[in-house]
């Protein structure tokens, strides 16, 4: 699969300082921030600073320490965000997933009980 990045996704505008948001974590390889629409208590969202799409071109093209750096990242949101009772982490991507935003990110909500994975 060939995989476009467009540099012109508000993601890439967040990184780029363009647009604000509002940051709980940043490492060398990685940024999380609030979402802007919360859909539980914590929605916070962990962005690789790296040109990828999604989850498949990201596991696909990054690098080991990218790779190993956006986990911590997801991690330390998870540590400082009190999600000691669980979390979901979602990863959507392109038309069936619903991705809104064309940058590889991941969903961390908790704070409450979530309920099952999928609405039916
Ligand atoms: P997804 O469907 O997985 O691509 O979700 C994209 C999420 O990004 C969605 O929950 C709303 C959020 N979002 C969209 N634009 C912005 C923005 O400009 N700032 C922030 N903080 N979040 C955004």
């Amino acid at each position: 699969m060939e995989f476009n990045y467009d540099p012109q996704n508000i993601f890439a505008r967040i990184l780029r300082g363009e647009i604000p948001a509002k940051v709980v974590f940043e490492n060398e390889t990685a940024l999380a921030f609030h979402d802007v629409r919360p859909q539980a208590p914590v929605h916070i969202l962990v962005i690789p600073k790296g040109p990828y799409m999604s989850l498949d071109h990201f596991a696909a093209e990054a690098t080991a320490v990218e790779q190993a750096g956006f986990l911590s990242a997801v991690a330390e949101v998870c540590r400082m965000s009190g999600l000691e009772d669980g979390f979901r982490a979602i990863a959507n991507a392109r038309a069936h997933g619903n991705q809104e935003v064309p940058h590889f990110h991941v969903h961390i909500l908790g704070g409450r009980p979530l309920g099952p994975l999928l609405a039916h």
